[in-house]
């Protein structure tokens, strides 16, 4: 029976229209992106009616507003998200269908934006999702950059970076605004003329607004994501062109532009690089502008700032926002400095998202005074003003050369998070020791959380059909409804649907992968997987040592009682991040032997998937059996993939680090696999200076995969290849593998016997999802909301 056509034919007409008059194509000559381009504007169109509803209701309401300055947005795909938030999937896939267009085709056809490098900039977007959902009016500040995250190859088995141009071809999300521009300085010197201090700017460069709205579930409100671009004051210079210097000309286009043509893929070295600076300083005082103009535009006492907004710097890479308020308020606006900083003390928050050293944002104070003297100046008189209330410890953000970020987002915030319950202790224990003792009350911890919509209902339909099959759809917006699931979970017949759902996502991604990469992954197997940036604290390097010493014991005994696994990894290194790099080389070596060793293939399977993003996570991560979240406990700040993992119906092999800590509490710690040292026995055995050497005596099982790495087992053509690797891990191993190894070892074989007994298994991993619901960045925002911004949502 020919399934009935239930088209809103009202919403065909419309995706006609577009690909007629908006692409100006008829059917027969459509191209995939001329449909994708067509249906993104018939549901924009859709958006846009609930984005000016809620812009007028923010108007009208005159409550807080709360601002999200990041430097990063990874937000990935955005169709999708459109039409599931708009609840048109069945009209959409009918009204595709008429047309004889697949609708899974035509969403694969969009590039991500990848405006981000990893978790932080992946949580400001499930931040933006959340606020739209619950209804709070907020805005996300960042920078349109025209080249997102570099895409990643390998040759042989190398990470490759090439430019990622997804404005290569239109956007059909954004709105441009060229009525919203700011002209914005750098350099110069500060004159001071009849009692007044001015900063006179050597070089002037101009902000365009670019708008994305941010449609929440079921379609309720919709705020706004506006980027910023680099846009040359006088973009062409006339008289140069005629005079036949045709790139003089245009020069001042190009520079304008560089400050907002790429992103730093810098996850956790902070590169101390001018640009960065700039375009730190460039979208803080765009943003800044902007939240001026609209309060004045409804306000004209300027003391009721802290009332009606609440200002978000997403770790310090927006924190000059800080001290150009103050400049603006106190320079141009006449106010004493004393009320313009009680001001900014007002509205600014600090979240922190790394205790790394070498992440910290601290900017040499020449750099700094070349390029923003007057800011200089500001933070000086903000060090005197915190000296002045606390003359007892000298803690200023200026000092010993430079200027450290940390410490002013803290001295000028109301309020300063960590993002799991174990990095805001740490935090009070370490990085601002001082500073908590001056401001006790001033850290608040708020544990991250991701967004139900991308990382269940719509990464994860079987699951989702399931979930709300057995407990209604009130989940999506309320997560911590999945724990109705607990009851369903000792019933077989559920038990065998939910084992059915993980098996088709790990087919699909066996589909996707050999139709991708040609490689036939065995899909009775454990799909293993850690997927994240590549880094030394994450311990990339641990999971593959673990594999290695795994396939040379599958080579002793061939026959034995093996468990097949498939461990799969992704994840970019910072392109200077040479160590990185290498362990990404290792992997795809030992992926080549593995995977080509007739004796234990069936048994072990190892593959790195290039040019991990959003996109890729959301084909994975439904396909897990395993979440490996191994990092050195103390140093993940909370980890969100974690999170996905668990949502989605995978167990966890995990140090008690970061958020694994509160899943562990959440989902039972007889439904996740721990291993390694607790945060403080980590301090201690760094103490030991031998501390890999005797790791490695006591375990032969270490001390062979190591000597695998030094005698060219995976690199013949290359022996010394990975000798550096072998080395460094026997005589630093700062991040600890050697001495967590055989722990790992023993909960891995702990993973292996609860994987041969298949509905426990299954009953852990739907007690995982259950119990993971808290988990949900809804009820995060909430508590920033609650604990830091005192912003209420305008949703009914
Ligand atoms: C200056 C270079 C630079 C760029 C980005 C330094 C540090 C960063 C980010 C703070 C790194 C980051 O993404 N941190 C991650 O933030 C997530 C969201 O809170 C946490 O879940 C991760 O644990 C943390 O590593």
């Amino acid at each position: 029976m020919a399934r009935k056509v239930r088209t809103s034919s009202e919403f065909r007409d419309a995706l006609l229209k577009h690909l007629t008059y908006t692409m100006g194509k008829d059917p027969e000559h459509a191209q995939f992106f001329d449909w994708r381009m067509a249906l993104s504007h018939a549901i924009r169109d859709r958006m846009v009616d609930h984005w000016v509803d809620s812009t007028r209701k923010t108007y009208e309401q005159d409550g807080k507003r709360v601002y999200y300055l990041s430097m990063e947005f990874l937000i990935g795909r955005l169709l999708e998200d459109g039409i599931v938030n708009l609840e048109m999937v069945e009209e959409v896939e009918d009204a595709l269908d008429h047309f004889g267009m697949d609708m899974r085709t035509i969403l694969n056809d969009e590039p991500d934006a990848a405006l981000g490098n990893g978790g932080l900039g992946r949580l400001a977007a499930c931040f933006l999702d959340s606020l739209s959902t619950i209804g709070c009016p907020a805005m996300g500040y960042g920078i349109r950059y025209e080249n997102g995250l570099f895409k990643q190859s390998f040759v042989d088995g190398r990470q490759v970076e090439s430019p990622e141009t997804w404005l290569q071809e239109p956007h059909p999300w954004e709105f441009e605004r060229p009525e919203v521009r700011f002209t914005l300085g750098f350099g110069g010197d500060v004159i001071y003329e009849n009692g007044k201090t001015l900063w006179r700017p050597a070089e002037l460069i101009q902000a365009e607004a670019f708008d994305t709205p941010i449609i929440g579930w079921k379609g309720k409100w919709a705020n706004t994501l506006r980027l910023w671009a680099g846009r040359a004051v006088d973009p062409f210079d006339l008289g140069l062109f005629n005079a036949g210097d045709f790139a003089a000309a245009a020069e001042h286009e190009a520079l304008a532009r560089t400050i907002s043509r790429v992103l730093y893929p810098e996850d956790s070295n902070e590169a101390g690089k001018e640009l960065r600076l700039k375009q730190e300083f460039f979208f803080s005082a765009a943003s800044i502008r902007d939240i001026l103009r609209r309060f004045d535009s409804q306000h004209d006492d300027i003391r009721l700032l802290p009332k009606k907004v609440a200002i978000q710097l997403n770790d310090t890479h927006p924190a000059i926002a800080g001290p150009e308020l103050l400049r603006i308020l106190h320079d141009e606006r006449g106010l004493s400095f004393e009320d313009a900083l009680e001001i900014v003390h007002g509205c600014m928050n600090y979240t922190n998202h790394t205790l790394l050293p070498e992440a910290l944002e601290r900017w040499d104070e020449r750099l700094f005074g070349r390029l923003l003297p007057r800011h200089l100046q500001i933070i000086d008189r903000i060090d005197d003003a915190h000296f002045k209330a606390h003359p007892q410890r000298t803690l200023s953000a200026r000092s010993d050369g430079q200027v450290k970020m940390g410490e002013l987002s803290f001295i000028v915030a109301n309020r300063v998070n960590g993002v799991s319950a174990l990095h805001t202790d740490l935090m009070k224990q370490t990085v601002f020791k001082e500073l908590h003792a001056l401001h006790p009350d001033r850290i608040v911890n708020e544990t991250n959380g991701v967004t139900p919509r991308r990382w269940l209902h719509n990464c994860n339909p079987g699951l989702s059909r399931l979930i709300t099959d057995t407990i209604g759809d009130g989940w999506v917006d309320d997560l911590e409804q999945l724990e109705k699931l607990e009851p369903s979970i000792r019933d077989k017949v559920w038990i065998e649907r939910f084992e059915g759902v993980k098996a088709a996502n790990k087919q699909a991604l066996v589909s996707y992968v050999a139709q991708t990469h040609g490689v036939k992954l065995n899909p009775a197997a454990m799909f293993d997987i850690q997927i994240k940036r590549m880094h030394e604290y994450k311990r990339q390097h641990l999971n593959i040592l673990e594999a290695i010493a795994h396939w040379q014991e599958i080579k002793d005994n061939p026959n034995g009682d093996w468990t097949p696994r498939v461990k799969i990894f992704a994840g970019k290194a910072a392109q200077g991040y040479h160590f990185a790099k290498d362990i990404i080389r290792l992997i795809n070596d030992v992926a080549k032997l593995v995977n080509a060793d007739h004796a234990t293939r069936d048994y072990l399977q190892v593959i790195f998937l290039p040019n991990y993003n959003v996109t890729l996570a959301e084909r994975l991560i439904p396909a897990a059996d395993l979440s490996e979240q191994i990092s050195t406990a103390g140093k993940e700040a909370s980890g969100t993939g974690n999170m996905k993992f668990a949502l989605n119906g995978a167990l966890t092999v995990g140090t008690l680090d970061g958020a694994n800590v509160e899943i562990r509490e959440r989902v039972g710690d007889d439904n996740f696999f721990l291993f390694g040292m607790l945060a403080d026995e980590v301090m201690q055995r760094r103490m030991m200076h031998d501390h890999a050497q005797q790791a490695i005596a006591a375990d032969p099982r270490l001390a062979r995969a190591l000597n695998a790495l030094r005698d060219g087992t995976f690199s013949p053509e290359d022996p010394g290849r990975y000798t550096h690797i072998a080395d460094n891990l026997t005589w630093s191993d700062y991040f600890l593998v050697c001495s967590d190894f055989t722990d790992y070892w023993r909960a891995q074989r702990e993973v292996d016997a609860a994987y041969r007994n298949p509905d426990k298994w299954a009953e852990m991993a739907a007690l995982n999802v259950a119990r993971s619901g808290w988990f949900s960045s809804d009820r995060t925002i909430r508590g920033y909301m609650c604990d830091i911004w005192g912003a209420e949502s305008l949703l009914a």
